[in-house]
């Protein structure tokens, strides 16, 4: 038995289910819309942050606004927020301010997001599919409060909880990765990419996750690239 096997004996012995896995070429989907299901992300930083990116990929075909990480605190439920309203659009909330970003309507494909917020200037870097979008600015010279729910597939309204039925995910979601510092362009096209990316307490290759409701694991279709 190495190290990982007992890592994850020792946890599925506790009583809440907090599974650590190598996610590579897996997914997560959420069956059901509307759906009350979600998955709690760890760890949350153990410091408050001056610096952040968030990288994702999902797969849908909903119009309607939903949640993809919904990072909560005590103080304010829209401490960090990616949100799409709809299909041509995307919200980015940092401590409960919001700027929007549009894109190009996706059709019935994987769409790769990052996006990243540094508190000295306030620039908000907002890249889908490998291309930066032009940049916006809000919340100069804030600090991200540390202590955390993060949670993918729903919109926290309070800290864990709050859902709104019809802003959650429907579809499939991989590739989840947060730092708590602004990516270089050349580490936010390596993420689109799936080349390797710099270490992280929390991503796709070491996530520990739990889920809440229904949500499967699978393994990725395989597509055939067309690039
Ligand atoms: C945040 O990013 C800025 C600009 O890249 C950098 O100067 C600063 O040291 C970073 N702060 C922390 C706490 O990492
Ligand atoms: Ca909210």
């Amino acid at each position: 038995m190495d190290k990982l096997q007992l890592w994850l004996l020792v946890l599925t012995s506790l009583s809440e289910a907090v599974a650590q896995e190598d996610l590579y070429r897996k997914v997560f989907i959420f069956r059901n819309d509307p759906n009350e299901a979600y998955v709690v992300v760890k760890p949350e930083p153990e410091q408050p942050l001056q610096n952040f990116t968030v990288c994702l990929r999902s797969f849908t075909d909903l119009t309607r606004p939903y949640s993809l990480f919904s990072y909560a605190t005590k103080g304010q439920d829209n401490e960090i927020l990616l949100f799409k309203p709809k299909p041509s659009e995307y919200k980015l909330y940092v401590g409960g301010e919001f700027v929007t970003f549009r894109v190009p309507e996706i059709r019935m494909d994987w769409e790769h997001v990052c996006a990243s917020w540094e508190s000295a200037t306030g620039i908000a870097e907002f890249w889908v599919n490998g291309k930066p979008l032009p940049r916006k600015g809000l919340q100069k010279g804030y600090s991200i409060s540390a202590e955390a729910v993060i949670i993918l597939g729903q919109d926290q309204d309070s800290f864990g909880g709050g859902f709104d039925l019809y802003n959650s995910f429907t579809g499939e979601m991989a590739e989840v990765y947060m730092w708590g510092y602004g990516l270089s362009p050349g580490k936010m096209r390596a993420a689109y990419q799936s080349l390797q990316l710099p270490p992280c307490s929390l991503g796709w290759r070491n996530l520990q996750y739990e889920l809440k409701g229904d949500v499967v694991i699978k393994p990725r279709l395989r597509e055939t690239m067309s690039t």
